[in-house]
């Protein structure tokens, strides 16, 4: 292993730390009697629950390994890991990197998610990791209400060597996606990530400005945006579903980034995530650095939640 992934699988490792530590404490002090019964089962069930796994994914997760274990011997270790074998099932069909298409000629990528949940970071993090793979790659500052907002997709551009398409502070975003769609089209740019503002999930104007992005993109190219990206922070823990809900209603998402894995112990929405909706987990922000941004690995990810060794 490189020193990079390695250093990021320690973060990854440090921040799931939290969620794991609660979790892998319940199990041991509840298969402190040894004998897996049908209470132990339950509790393990709460301990899966209060992890964040969500009612469904905990109760088919505890009820599978009542299924093989029942009335035998059992260690804490053996619970780890069996949780741990069926959470990496769950969490494999997700584990899709974000690939760029050679053919579109711009894949466009548009971000969304509420304010704060790591959009511009994400992007930044994206283009650097893009731009530095020799991709030519193009910033359009879509969040147009706060002037700050633009000076930091900016400050992230010149850090990738990327262009960035920005508009005075709250001109139309429709207008400037549009624009800037034109100009990747002109440029033969390979990827271009439009960003937007923070848009809270009750606020119809804001959804309706949304679609109307999309609609504008539309115009220049009727598969726009060909990926629609939900950027979520994991502190929010269940809160994620309902912004996932209210997002895929207006914008067809079709994958998703988790940030801020670095600093929460409710790390377990992912596992619940993935068994409702079955989107795409692309990559997992561990950081506010440009490196800190990593494809989804669905065994890593299982065995730190339960705190096994890679
Ligand atoms: N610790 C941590 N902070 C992050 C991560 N991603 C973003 N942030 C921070 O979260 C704050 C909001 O991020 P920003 O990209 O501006 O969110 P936006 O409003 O959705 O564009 C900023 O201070 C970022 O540096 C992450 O993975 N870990
Ligand atoms: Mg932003």
């Amino acid at each position: 292993m490189n020193k990079k992934s390695e250093s990021w699988l320690s973060k990854l490792k440090s921040g799931l730390g939290r969620s794991s530590e609660q979790l892998t404490g319940k199990i041991s002090k509840i298969l402190s009697r040894k004998k897996l019964d049908a209470q132990m089962v339950e509790e393990l069930e709460d301990a899966l629950i209060a992890a964040d796994l969500g009612v469904p994914t905990a109760s088919r997760l505890s009820s599978s390994l009542s299924e093989k274990t029942f009335d035998n011997e059992i260690s804490d270790e053996e619970v780890r890991q069996i949780l741990s074998d069926n959470i990496a099932k769950i969490l494999k069909p997700i584990a899709t990197p974000l690939k760029i298409d050679k053919n579109l000629k711009p894949h466009v990528i548009l971000v969304v998610g509420v304010n704060g949940s790591g959009k511009t970071t994400t992007i930044g993090k994206l283009a650097k990791l893009w731009a530095q793979n020799g991709k030519k790659v193009l910033l359009a500052a879509g969040d147009t209400f706060r002037a700050a907002a633009v000076e930091q997709l900016a400050i992230w551009g010149e850090r990738a060597g990327c262009d960035v398409i920005s508009d005075d502070t709250g001109a139309d975003p429709a207008g400037l996606a549009y624009k800037a769609l034109e100009q990747a089209k002109v440029l033969g740019v390979d990827v271009l990530l439009i960003d937007t503002a923070g848009r809270l999930q009750n606020r119809e104007d804001l959804m309706g400005e949304l679609s109307k992005v999309i609609r504008v993109l539309r115009k220049l190219d009727p598969d726009a945006p060909h990926t629609c990206l939900q950027v979520l922070d994991a502190t929010v823990g269940q809160n994620a579903h309902s912004q996932v809900e209210n997002f895929k209603d207006i914008t067809n998402v079709n994958g998703l980034v988790m940030t801020k894995l670095d600093g929460t112990a409710r790390g377990g929405v992912v596992v619940a995530l993935a068994e409702r909706f079955g989107l795409p987990m692309y990559a997992l922000g561990v950081g506010e650095g440009e490196e800190d941004l990593q494809p989804f690995d669905a065994d890593a990810f299982a065995k730190n939640l339960l705190g096994l060794d890679l």
